[in-house]
């Protein structure tokens, strides 16, 4: 177990012991941001579900509080599943949520705070004539949760929100309108759907502005407003997202690019990255996201060290007006309260290199690279060889003519244990020269029992722009971002030896052409304080 320990996160949100899965109702009141989770009051495996609750000042440091709700009604015995939170005008708070019943029927349940004035929302009450809404007739007892944060109608009087299902293997979502959040209305027709794509678990609907870089309240629309909607499909368990427009007369949303439509085209994240949820910040006026990180490892393994999974860094999110075709995520800037110690190293990266970095303490890091083509190699991009596809690519091994390169963390200093996170430059099927963004887990861990995958996509890459990449390394987790957050790798990744102080950092080029010009800026991570509720105060 001793061995297991160190996997624990510095900076990373994390219960002390058990298992948690998806984030719920994240809010801002009274100067504390609150996040609740889904949580297993027993072991280190899902079960028995809970409201998990935690607070902080600045999204970084939290104080873990009592649970904010436990299974102890017929209609949630069987878990108090997902929801979120929306914020009246009037300063009330409705949390929505799935209650698995006695029966295990999903069903919709309201919960809100017992003293609105406790900045710490202690005290939840289940309202006493739950559920609120049950399946509606043709939608299977086991396909209808995960309702969102309201929005209001477009005359102002009601809300809205969205629940996802299924028909047959027809991901679709549900809109019902209320006025009070006591009574619901199921309006006709559906916010949306796409063929073959199962169940949508926790969707998210929110609206980005394509001029401003601010966030958005839930409700706002109009001029120089589009949507994005957000999906996790049960059926592969990733969260795909798509950007269009929100038409609340006829209830629908439409994609920007059919073929890039929700569920099809974008993801969030092309690691692991589960069931995430955004809220507007009325503090900081911007959008924030929160998702879950799974294991990937055996169950067993999760038994043996007593616990399971970790929230990301929360993100902001905001429209990409460069490419306009995608958005930006990018962590929180509270997190780079944690920086210090930086250090800054600039090096040509000849074909076939690989350039130690010195850090001491590799297992807790902010890193910043970017990376050029030397002029020369510039020059025969358009000789890049054709084909390339992260996943089944062959990891940072596999050498072309423009690439791999980038940096490698969590690295022992034999490079028996390695997570190379990199570009790859190459011909599409077209003869258009891509880029691609790697993160290759192959060697990550020589331990049994874990995933060990090549993960990455194509990312845009605009004329004159050099290649970028952010990681936050922090022991276990490795949360990667590519050209300013355009595309995301998390890494849930176990190393045995690459792990404290012992934990390397290098930059390296493994192409055959290539030469690249690197600089790399790196900070060292202190802990954040994520401390446990005082006893005395129960
Ligand atoms: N997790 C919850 C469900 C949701 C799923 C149950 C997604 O409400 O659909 O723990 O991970």
């Amino acid at each position: 177990n001793v061995m297991l320990s160190w996997q624990r996160t510095a900076y990373h949100f994390q219960p002390e012991k058990n298992w948690m899965n998806d984030p719920n109702g994240p809010l801002f009141h009274k100067g504390w941001y609150h996040l609740f989770y889904q949580y297993n009051q027993e072991s280190a495996v899902w079960g028995n579900i809970t409201w998990g609750h935690a607070v902080s000042r600045d999204l970084i440091h939290w104080l873990h509080l009592p649970y904010a709700m436990v299974p102890d009604q017929w209609y949630d015995v069987n878990g108090v599943w997902t929801g979120s939170a929306t914020i009246l005008p009037d300063g009330r708070i409705m949390m929505l949520y799935t209650g698995d019943t006695h029966d295990v029927v999903q069903v919709q349940c309201l919960a809100y705070p017992a003293d609105l004035s406790d900045p710490l929302l202690l005290k939840w009450v289940k309202y006493q004539n739950n559920p609120v809404m049950v399946p509606p007739p043709g939608i299977g007892h086991k396909d209808f949760r995960d309702p969102t944060t309201a929005w209001l109608s477009p005359d102002g009087d009601k809300w809205r929100i969205t629940i996802g299902s299924k028909i047959n293997t027809t991901g679709i979502s549900l809109v019902y309108e209320t006025a009070d959040f006591f009574k619901y209305e199921l309006l006709d027709g559906y916010l949306h759907e796409v063929p073959g794509t199962g169940m949508w678990e926790c969707i998210d609907f929110y609206p980005i502005s394509l001029t401003e870089s601010n966030g958005l309240d839930t409700s706002a629309n109009g001029q120089g407003i589009k949507h994005v909607m957000k999906v996790s499909l049960d059926d592969d368990k990733n969260d795909y997202y798509a950007l269009g427009t929100y038409d609340p007369v006829k209830n629908k949303w439409t994609p920007d690019d059919p073929e890039l439509d929700v569920g099809i085209g974008l993801r969030y994240d092309y690691g692991k990255y589960y069931a995430s949820k955004t809220f507007y910040d009325q503090n900081k006026k911007r959008r924030i996201l929160w998702g879950w990180i799974r294991e990937t490892d055996a169950e067993a393994l999760d038994i043996l060290k007593g616990w399971a999974s970790v929230q990301s860094i929360p993100r902001t999110v905001v429209f990409d007006q460069k490419t306009g075709s995608n958005i930006l995520q990018w962590p929180v800037e509270e997190v780079e309260s944690l920086r210090s110690d930086s250090l800054e190293f600039n090096a040509k990266l000849e074909p076939g290199s690989v350039v130690p970095i010195e850090v001491d303490s590799g297992s807790q890091l902010d890193i910043v690279a970017s990376f050029e083509l030397d002029k020369e190699t510039f020059e025969v991009t358009t000789e890049a060889d054709i084909g390339y596809d992260c996943p089944t690519s062959g990891g940072a091994v596999n050498r072309g003519m423009l690439g791999p390169f980038g940096i490698v963390v969590l690295a022992d200093e034999n490079l028996l244990e390695l997570t190379p996170i990199y570009f790859y430059i190459a011909k599409g099927p077209h003869g258009k020269v891509e880029t691609h963004f790697c993160a290759d887990e192959l060697r990550s861990s020589v331990a049994p029992d874990v995933d060990k995958i090549v993960y990455g996509s194509k990312v845009p890459v605009l004329d004159g722009e050099n290649l970028t990449i952010r990681s936050l390394v922090d022991h276990s987790i490795v949360e990667s971002f590519a050209q300013g957050g355009r595309r995301v790798i998390t890494s849930r990744i176990y190393p045995t030896t690459a792990i404290g102080g012992a934990a390397r950092v290098f930059l390296f080029n493994n192409a055959t052409r290539a030469s690249v010009n690197a600089s790399i800026k790196i900070w060292k991570m202190s802990s954040a304080n994520i401390r446990p509720f005082p006893l005395d105060q129960l």
